[in-house]
């Protein structure tokens, strides 16, 4: 069992893999509601990295848990939007990957998908997929700190610290930190998503982050069948009935594949 993050690997057979992907497969084929939440593992594939895997160059002394919060942007706003800048810089270079635009293909097989992201990157909706609900928010948006309404920006920027050109307010990314709220649409979305599907695929996700982390037990609860893609085991996989160990740049493809089958 996967404890507090540290990576453990199962090393699933080429030929156990495709059986487990077509025994998910017949359960997507049946499927009336299919309710996906996805984490930063999707889109390691597009060259973001993940929030597990350490941060790098001069981000390397922080944990991203220290610089998503409220209290690190009173702290120190500027440190704060720098990283958020060398994030959207990367975003800026970044595609979206196999796995994204299997999705966006998956909503148009099955008669009804719920698609939420815990990912800020926008790469789903980029792929094609709609309705995507931004759990966690999205880092391409300014919010105004003042009238807490997305906002654009103002030409002038005092101490290198981007306004609002509205009100002059200090801007924020538009993302929820750590001890902040989900934003009230996506939250109650992805609730009622969770309480009626009768499959929930859980993509790229270490399940550490509350509340998306209690989506797939709301699932599983209300009897849905779970299904797990991941190359290591996480807190989720003694949940799921279907864990398919392997990128999701390649397995979805497969699962998408034998779907249609
Ligand atoms: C809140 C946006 C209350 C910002 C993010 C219950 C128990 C314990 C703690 C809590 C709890 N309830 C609340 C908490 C506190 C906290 C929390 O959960 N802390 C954790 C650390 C224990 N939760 C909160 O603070 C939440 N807010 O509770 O508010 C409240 C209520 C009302 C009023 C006031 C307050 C808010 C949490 C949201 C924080 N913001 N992101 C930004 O991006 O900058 S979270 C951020 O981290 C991501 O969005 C994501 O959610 C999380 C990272 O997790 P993953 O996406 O799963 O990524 P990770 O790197 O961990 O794992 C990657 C996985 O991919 C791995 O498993 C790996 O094996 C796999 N993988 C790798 N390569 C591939 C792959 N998979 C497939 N294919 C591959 N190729």
């Amino acid at each position: 069992m996967a404890t507090g993050g540290q990576r453990i690997v199962e090393d699933v057979p080429a030929a156990v893999l495709a059986e487990r992907i077509d025994q998910a497969a017949a359960a997507l084929r049946k499927a009336r509601y299919v309710c996906v939440l996805t984490g930063a593992g999707i889109s390691s594939e597009s060259g973001i990295p993940t929030f597990r895997d350490a941060l790098t160059g001069l981000w390397a002394k922080f944990s991203p848990e220290e610089l998503a919060t409220p209290e690190a942007f009173e702290r120190d706003a500027k440190l704060v939007w720098d990283w958020y800048e060398s994030r959207r810089r990367l975003l800026r270079e970044a595609e979206p990957n196999p796995g994204h635009y299997a999705l966006a293909e998956l909503e148009r097989r099955v008669p009804k998908l719920t698609l939420v992201t815990q990912n800020v990157d926008g790469l789903h909706q980029r792929a094609g997929s709609s309705g995507v609900l931004e759990y966690h928010g999205n880092i391409l948006r300014d919010r105004c700190t003042l009238e807490q309404i997305v906002a654009d920006r103002s030409e002038d920027s005092r101490n290198g610290l981007p306004r609002c050109a509205a009100c002059g307010g200090l801007l924020r990314p538009d993302v929820v930190w750590f001890g902040e709220p989900i934003p009230r649409g996506p939250m109650l979305g992805a609730a009622a998503a969770a309480e009626r599907c009768d499959v929930f695929l859980s993509i790229g996700t270490s399940s550490l982050v509350y509340p998306a982390a209690g989506l797939a037990e709301t699932a599983r609860h209300a009897g849905a069948t779970i299904i797990e893609v991941n190359p290591n085991v996480t807190e989720l996989s003694a949940l799921a009935q279907f864990a398919l160990r392997g990128p999701s740049g390649r397995v979805l493809p497969a699962l998408l594949a034998a779907v249609a089958d």
